[in-house]
């Protein structure tokens, strides 16, 4: 999947040089299925993500959630828009190739940082992630965008995130919930999403046993969820970046709460995205 560099003439007498992360079919594959593994893109940088979840982790922010399953066992820790503070995280996302596979996957001559998420469960953890969509949950609205789900352990197909292949051209948006299950908004008009897990033989579902430095490329409009994590001794650390492409629009949506909420943004309904929360990576 990786490519050399490629050469591309502007003019007779000026070169540049434009680096290509991706093959043609992992870009193909991410636009008809909704998702894509692109495999050891982000090796150089595990160690980075690594240590910057170990400090977000040592020093959450305030809103950060922990979730339990019924039985016990380990936590289900979830976190984000903690890059201003992280060195880490910010390292990764300023110098590392992320912007430019996002140019590549949304086909955006802009790629701006929405936030980044990160997801932790510990082993033991009897908490699935239920089946959800990303873009209703948002303050933003483009037709680029882009969530890049990194693995920073092992994760075998068995609890890996699954997406329902093509669900980003449903032209649908369901009620997004917390992971516990409880609706974000009571009566934000959505319906509910159908039973994915009861069902699964009327879907595509596609998933890939990942390693630390591949990533899960998908659409803030996919459909996915993740098991709980079975393993007995592994932890499943996940780092997730979300970018979004050109012509992407601030979204207010009246009497519902957004996640995350982004409560300093001071920009209107359908406002370019101009705001120092969400700096521009490559223009
Ligand atoms: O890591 C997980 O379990 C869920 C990840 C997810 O929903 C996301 O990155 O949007």
């Amino acid at each position: 999947m990786l490519l050399s560099n490629v050469g591309i003439t502007l003019r007779d007498d000026q070169e540049e040089t434009v680096s290509r992360h991706l093959d043609d079919q992992t870009i193909q594959a991410f636009r008809d299925k909704g998702a894509a593994v692109l495999r050891g893109i982000f090796s150089d940088w595990v160690d980075t993500l690594r240590d910057g979840v170990d400090a977000n982790m040592a020093d959450p922010d305030p809103t950060a959630r922990i979730y339990k399953g019924e039985n016990g066992g380990g936590r289900f820790f979830v976190d984000y828009c903690n890059w201003a503070r992280i060195p880490e995280y910010k390292d990764f996302i300023f110098n590392s190739p992320a912007a430019e596979i996002g140019a590549e996957l949304m086909d955006s001559r802009q790629v701006q940082l929405f936030h980044e998420h990160v997801l932790v469960k510990e082993a033991q953890t009897g908490v699935p992630t239920p089946w959800h969509q990303d873009a209703p949950y948002y303050c933003v609205e483009g037709p680029k965008t882009l969530s890049l789900w990194i693995p920073l352990d092992e994760i075998p197909r068995e609890t890996t995130l699954e997406f329902v292949s093509g669900s980003h051209k449903w032209d649908k948006f369901f009620r997004p919930q917390r992971f516990d299950g409880s609706a974000l908004n009571e009566n934000d008009g959505l319906e509910d999403i159908p039973d994915i897990n009861g069902n699964r033989s009327d879907y595509e579902i596609i998933g890939w046993p990942v390693s630390p430095g591949d990533a899960v490329a998908f659409d803030y409009r996919t459909i996915h969820g993740a098991p709980a994590n079975t393993s007995a001794s592994s932890q499943r650390r996940a780092f997730s970046l979300r970018l979004v492409g050109d012509d992407v629009r601030f979204v207010r949506r009246e009497g519902i709460v957004t996640s995350p909420p982004f409560k300093e943004v001071t920009l209107q309904h359908g406002d370019s995205l101009a705001a120092e929360e969400f700096p521009v990576l490559l223009s």
